[in-house]
């Protein structure tokens, strides 16, 4: 009898999995595949049922010989521990980012004459409405706000990006790229009050209130499934602090990262340029019980933000506020650096690690741009942002685009530069 393999990645079999599975049956015994959660969330969405729910999902299915696990996107490893005769899957997987997936498939296929069968997509109102079901169902509060935690334990290091706004919570959401044969796309989204309050014409100086913010949450929470990690400056005063964290938490989002500054914050990035002033222990470390105290769930994450190396006092008051503030409670630590190179930012995470294996740390390289994610991961940091280069990308488009409609006193030369028009208006999907 032959051997036939289909992979699955869903949270929910519908008719369009059952035809997979209905037509894979008529060519010979079928081994089914579950894409393991670490896999999953490289390439598809956030698996909104445990991983032993996708597979009993699957061995529950009569058509269904016998399930395994695929732990890689690729299929290299699976195909040449199973050797099938066959591999089934939809059309869908034609167009690009999939199609490198749909290619290490023949490539591997091809080394001992198994064959590829693709079954047309079944796409009917049916199916559509399945897939929007769970796409919202993954955006509810109580799903997104743990999916933080959830990812630290999944992935290497947690990747996250800027936004400040619905359509750069479309991009860190949909944006999946196929590069050297891997599949990628961010995991978390980290809002810049840099950002939010620049887009708003504003100074990153708090001025921007919390209402506000808020609004802007909301906004990217309405169109994205992503976590949330917010810029919460200072937090700002004890009392009010508490109230936020709630209502963070009620509406889904993961974490607030709060920096240890008080008075007139000024961005990070100024250095000792400008006056900043650092909180004592004392008042910082009172924020974070406070802030501890108030949450509600287990899922929310408050992380705690060093400046002591951006104000220059040096790795051990560094390191002496990082252990602080991890025994007041913190769920994280974020050390930031404004020098070129990411040594310091090294020898920090190196030294905290001896002491604290476990309490996430999190990194913003915009200074140190060199570094990779690997050398990070390395040093053991868990999340790292990547804060403002949406922002700083659209700006100068955007300028240059206003100067050559100013200097041609028409719009045609800057056309070629533009999306078109086709593009934009179908690039928010309807609902
Ligand atoms: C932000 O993105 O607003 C930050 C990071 O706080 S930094 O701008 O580097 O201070
Ligand atoms: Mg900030």
């Amino acid at each position: 009898m032959k051997k036939v393999y289909a992979c699955f990645c869903t949270d929910v079999i519908h008719e369009g999995h059952l035809n997979i599975i209905h037509e894979a049956k008529k060519y010979g015994r079928l081994v089914a595949g579950v894409l393991s959660d670490e896999a999953m969330i490289r390439y598809n969405r956030f698996p909104t049922i445990s991983f032993e729910e996708r597979k009993q999902m699957l061995e529950k299915i009569s058509e269904v010989d016998e399930v395994v696990v695929q732990n890689e996107v690729m299929y290299g490893t699976i195909l040449e521990q199973l050797k099938p005769d066959y591999v089934i899957h939809g059309d869908n997987w034609l167009n690009d980012p999939m199609e490198v997936i749909r290619d290490n498939v023949i490539e591997n296929l091809n080394k001992w004459g198994g064959k590829l069968i693709e079954v047309p997509y079944t796409y009917n109102e049916n199916v559509k409405n399945i897939e929007a079901i769970v796409r919202e169902r993954a955006a509810m509060p109580e799903f997104r706000r743990k999916r933080l935690r959830q990812l630290l334990k999944l992935c290497p290091i947690v990747k996250t990006l800027e936004v400040h706004s619905g359509l750069t919570g479309l991009i860190a959401e949909k944006t999946i790229v196929a590069n050297n044969g891997e599949i990628d796309q961010f995991d978390a989204m980290w809002l810049s009050s840099l950002c939010d309050s620049t887009a708003k014409g504003k100074p990153d100086i708090e001025l921007v209130d919390m209402s506000s913010r808020l609004r802007t949450v909301d906004d990217i929470l309405e169109v994205t499934t992503k976590p949330i990690i917010l810029d919460g400056d200072t937090g700002g005063l004890v009392e009010h602090f508490v109230y936020n964290v709630r209502t963070l938490e009620r509406m889904g989002v993961s974490a607030v990262i709060i920096e240890d500054k008080t008075g007139l914050k000024k961005n990070s990035l100024f250095g000792t340029e400008v006056e900043q002033t650092q909180d004592s222990i004392e008042n910082f470390t009172s924020k974070i019980r406070a802030g501890k105290r108030a949450q509600r769930t287990q899922d929310f994450m408050i992380i705690a933000r060093i400046e002591s190396l951006i104000l220059e006092k040096g790795l051990e008051d560094a390191l002496v506020r990082a252990f602080a503030y991890v025994d007041a409670g913190a769920d994280g630590i974020m050390i930031h650096s404004r020098k070129k190179e990411p040594d310091e930012i090294f020898e920090f995470c190196d030294k905290f690690r001896e002491t604290d294996k476990t309490t996430p740390i999190v990194v913003v390289p915009t200074s140190y741009n060199t570094v990779y994610e690997s050398e990070l991961q390395q040093h053991g940091v868990n999340i790292v942002i990547y804060a403002n280069q949406l922002t700083r990308s659209a700006f100068p488009a955007m300028q240059n685009t206003a100067m050559d409609i100013l200097k041609y006193h028409r719009a045609k030369e800057v056309d070629e530069r533009l999306m078109p028009i086709k593009d934009i208006i179908t690039l928010i999907d309807e609902i």
